[in-house]
């Protein structure tokens, strides 16, 4: 987190983690739809073998005499290129883990939320963490306690069950992890 007292501004940096396809990108574009900034979320597309996507822009708002910025990154575990994962978890500030409610897809979860722990090693303690639980309008969609069992996640940590392309509990689950953000 920046605070710059003169010009009373707070920019803080938000990563979107999670495992290939989860629902990262449909996540941030509703984001930046609802807080009019539809144009600025940038892509990167590489090609290794599959397409690769790496998204991020900035929302603005203000409160009081305050404005805030707001950094937004979507970063993929597993498939996500080694080089590149220090530098968007550098100086993160808060994470969205987003994870996919299909059955079969646990696995895919669970090495992402494994790489996460890898990554951030004693820091993950401190950093808020929000978990959503997408594809919720899926046929075959695990039950939220099978799916905390499964990453062995503890019951305390905050969880939204969301529809990303709907746009359900999206902004209820940023709103939560800035909250969490500045508690601290
Ligand atoms: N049914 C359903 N599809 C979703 C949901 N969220 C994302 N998708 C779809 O899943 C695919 C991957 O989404 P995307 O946001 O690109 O995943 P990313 O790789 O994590 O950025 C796209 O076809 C989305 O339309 C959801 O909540 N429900
Ligand atoms: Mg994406």
């Amino acid at each position: 987190m920046l605070t710059d007292l003169g010009a009373r501004k707070i920019i803080i940096k938000i990563v979107y983690f999670g495992c290939a396809m989860s629902g990262k990108t449909t996540s941030l574009k509703f984001i930046f739809e609802k807080f009019g900034r539809r144009d600025a979320l940038q892509s990167i597309e590489t090609q290794a073998g599959r397409t690769l996507f790496f998204d991020w822009g900035s929302i603005f708002f203000q409160k009081g005499q305050w404005k805030f910025q707001i950094d937004l990154w979507s970063a993929t575990g597993q498939d996500f290129y080694a080089e590149t994962r220090p530098t968007v978890l550098t100086g993160v500030d808060g994470i969205v883990f987003v994870a996919d409610s299909q059955k079969h897809l646990m696995d895919d979860n669970k090495a992402s939320w494994n790489e996460l722990s890898l990554i951030l090693g004693n820091n993950k303690k401190e950093l808020p963490i929000v978990i959503s639980l997408n594809k919720r309008d899926a046929p075959n969609a695990i039950s939220v306690n099978e799916f905390k069992n499964s990453l062995g996640l503890k019951n305390s940590i905050i969880l939204f069950e969301t529809i990303a392309t709907q746009g359900f509990n999206v902004l209820e689950t940023f709103k939560a992890l800035i909250k969490c953000i500045f508690n601290q």
